[in-house]
């Protein structure tokens, strides 16, 4: 149990630092493994069931810890037990019940519909080798989506690739751009499933971002990289544009140096 406490606590504490979560922005929630599981075996519903806004079989059964709604990640490392929960869905996946967390009483993220319909797409594509997904709120990555005019997922892969060039290793498959959908919604959890189903990071126009990994530190790690490269794309913006750039070619080598699968229709 400390051990996965500890694991939130320094993902939530590194998030906050970077400045991506501010007051109650941000969330995170994690699929628990076979072990993380078994540690709350025996212990009883803190709360009724609570349907979900459609019935999830592909996560039917599975226990999730995920960040309190309204609460500040900031603050997981000092109250871990107050501001993050353990839910467990039933067995069709269409409701959950609270078994551990949110003292005195709370909420899963106002973002679970994103968080659970994500987490079906991950599971199915990583054939269950992925647990973790993470939303939050970085600042580079959002100015760059007011500041570069008809941006969609080709155009923002390519010039984050193109920013620095661990990208193309680090997300092979590039970035999925959505254009503003309201926060919290259905409509946005749905869009945001399929677009994981494709790629491992997805932004949110005008938002943030949302990325997934095997665990914390591999979602938490693909986003920084992200954020890294829209951090040097608006620095070179405001130093008055690149005068050269990655070449298609360079990308490509790069790529097949550390056998990375790219999307090749993100080239065409
Ligand atoms: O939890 O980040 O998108 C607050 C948010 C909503
Ligand atoms: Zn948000």
């Amino acid at each position: 149990m400390q051990k996965l406490i500890e694991e939130i606590k320094k993902t939530s504490s590194d998030m906050a630092r970077r400045g991506w979560a501010e007051s109650n922005g941000g969330n995170i929630s994690l699929r628990l493994n076979k072990d993380q599981f078994a540690l709350f075996d025996g212990y009883s519903p803190k709360s009724e069931s609570f349907p979900l806004p459609v019935s999830m079989p592909e996560i039917a059964g599975e226990r999730f810890l995920v960040t309190g709604t309204g609460r500040f990640l900031r603050n997981i490392e000092l109250f871990p037990e107050k501001n993050t929960g353990v839910i467990e869905l039933d067995s069709q996946g269409a409701s959950y019940r609270l078994l551990w967390g949110y003292e005195p009483q709370g909420a899963p993220t106002s973002e679970l519909p994103a968080h659970l319909l994500s987490h079906c797409s991950i599971k199915k594509k990583t054939n269950n080798q992925s647990f973790a997904f993470i939303h939050t709120h970085p600042t580079n990555l959002i100015a760059l989506t007011y500041a570069v005019a008809n941006l969609d997922t080709k155009s923002l892969s390519k010039l984050l690739w193109q920013s620095h060039a661990e990208c193309i290793v680090v997300f092979p498959a590039g970035v999925e751009f959505l254009p503003w959908i309201m926060a919290g919604s259905m409509d946005l959890g749905r869009a945001t499933a399929d677009a994981i189903s494709l790629r491992n990071l997805v932004i949110w126009q005008y938002h943030g971002i949302c990325g997934c990994g095997r665990n914390l530190d591999e979602a938490f790690g693909r986003i920084d990289v992200a954020e890294k490269a829209a951090e040097i794309c608006l620095k070179v913006m405001a130093a008055g544009g690149a005068k050269q750039t990655l070449t298609d070619e360079q990308l490509r080598a790069i790529a097949a140096n550390f056998r990375c699968e790219v999307d090749q229709r993100l080239f065409e």
